[in-house]
């Protein structure tokens, strides 16, 4: 059957976080996004998420290039074809290259539409048993160790069930050094962001004396082969986050062994549909995967929360509790992590409804699309 949509609503937000965000290429504290909405005539909403950022360090897309791209190439080829299934998007878009945030922003409206027309869960409706997901947090760079270690004291005592550092040449050995020796029971893993290449490898093997969780992307971003060499001298496993844009990419880096876990971001991939391909490639071949973040509001943080409710997702992700980056978030409730777990919402799509007020104070701008 068709899925029936008559209208998206396209809305930009801007968003303060808390804290600021460092990592190796740099800072952010200020979010701006866009909400996607796809609504039915039977007064049913499904809600997306875009994830670029408004400079374009994390991967080539940037908010605008999202906008432009949305406007002029994708929504115009969802009013051109009909849905039996949100997969189909996938489909319908692939003669757009890559612009795979964009993508991922429409598709995952389509997703939670899809899963309230049929009254049940997102995480149902993507195949996720699990009633519970496991999480941990990801702690920028901070100004000190001393920083650090009083920030990471203040989410082990919240339970977080791993701490991820952001790590770059010069902020890294000593400080995970110092991390382990405190905290010598909780799972640490360091993520570089591309910081370093294959000359600093032996930089990169004494990390290996510290008993990591996993590195995550240690080497360039477009780079399969220099991890797979790398991989091959390290007891650490690889995780890839950047590196890793589909299926396709999956498979080159498992079959070259330049990696032994994989980073899932839905907005990276280009959707959910591809977010469950990988996860069912790396099930298959027994590799864990994780679910990355990207600094999401609650709608994006949501359907991170039902994608990590497929059984492949091992180890605890990004996904952590609204509170750790918002004073308000756009959801009621928000989300909230107890001992380190979420529970999955019950409730019909991302199982969250919308907090009208929050959402209409954070949008700068609103575009309705007729399909
Ligand atoms: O590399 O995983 C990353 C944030 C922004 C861009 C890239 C990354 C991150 C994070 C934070 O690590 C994840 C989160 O808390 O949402
Ligand atoms: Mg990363």
């Amino acid at each position: 059957m068709t899925i029936a949509m008559k209208q998206i609503k396209v809305r930009k937000l801007k968003m303060r976080m808390k804290h600021p965000f460092t990592t190796s290429f740099g800072t952010l504290q200020d979010k701006e996004f866009f909400v996607t909405e796809v609504l039915d005539d039977a007064g049913n909403h499904g809600f997306g998420e875009s994830v670029a950022f408004t400079s374009p360090w994390y991967n080539e897309e940037t908010v605008q290039t999202n906008h432009h791209v949305m406007k002029d190439f994708l929504i115009p080829l969802l009013r051109e074809n009909k849905l039996d299934h949100p997969d189909d998007v996938l489909e319908v878009l692939r003669p757009i290259r890559r612009n795979n945030m964009a993508k991922s922003a429409l598709e995952g409206a389509v997703w939670d539409l899809y899963a309230k027309q049929k009254n049940i869960p997102l995480a149902e409706a993507l195949g996720g048993k699990k009633a519970e997901i496991d999480v941990g947090i990801s702690i920028g760079i901070q100004p000190t160790i001393e920083d650090l270690l009083k920030t990471i004291e203040q989410h082990v005592q919240e339970g977080y069930k791993r701490i991820k550092i952001k790590i770059k040449p010069g902020w890294d050995y000593d400080v995970l050094a110092a991390v382990k020796k405190q905290f010598p029971d909780t799972p640490i893993m360091a993520d570089a962001n591309s910081a370093y290449t294959l000359d600093d490898i032996n930089q990169l093997q004494r990390l290996d004396g510290l008993d990591l969780m996993m590195i995550e992307q240690p080497l360039a971003h477009d780079d399969i082969v220099d991890h797979s060499k790398l991989q091959a001298v390290m007891r650490t496993p690889i995780c890839l986050d950047e590196s890793i844009h589909s299926l396709e990419d999956t498979k080159k880096a498992i079959q070259l062994q330049a990696c032994r876990i994989i980073n899932i971001k839905i907005g990276r991939v280009g959707g959910l549909s591809e977010a469950k391909r990988i996860h069912d490639y790396c099930r298959d071949h027994g590799i864990p995967v994780w679910c990355g973040g990207m600094l999401e509001a609650g709608i994006g943080r949501a359907h991170n929360i039902a994608l990590t409710s497929l059984s492949q997702f091992a180890l605890p992700g990004d996904t952590a509790g609204s509170s750790r980056y918002w004073e308000k978030d756009i959801i009621t409730p928000e989300v909230i992590v107890e001992n380190g777990r979420i529970t999955v919402p019950k409730g019909p799509g991302i199982g969250y409804d919308i907090d009208w007020d929050a959402l209409n104070q954070f949008t700068v701008e609103e575009e309705t699309f007729n399909l």
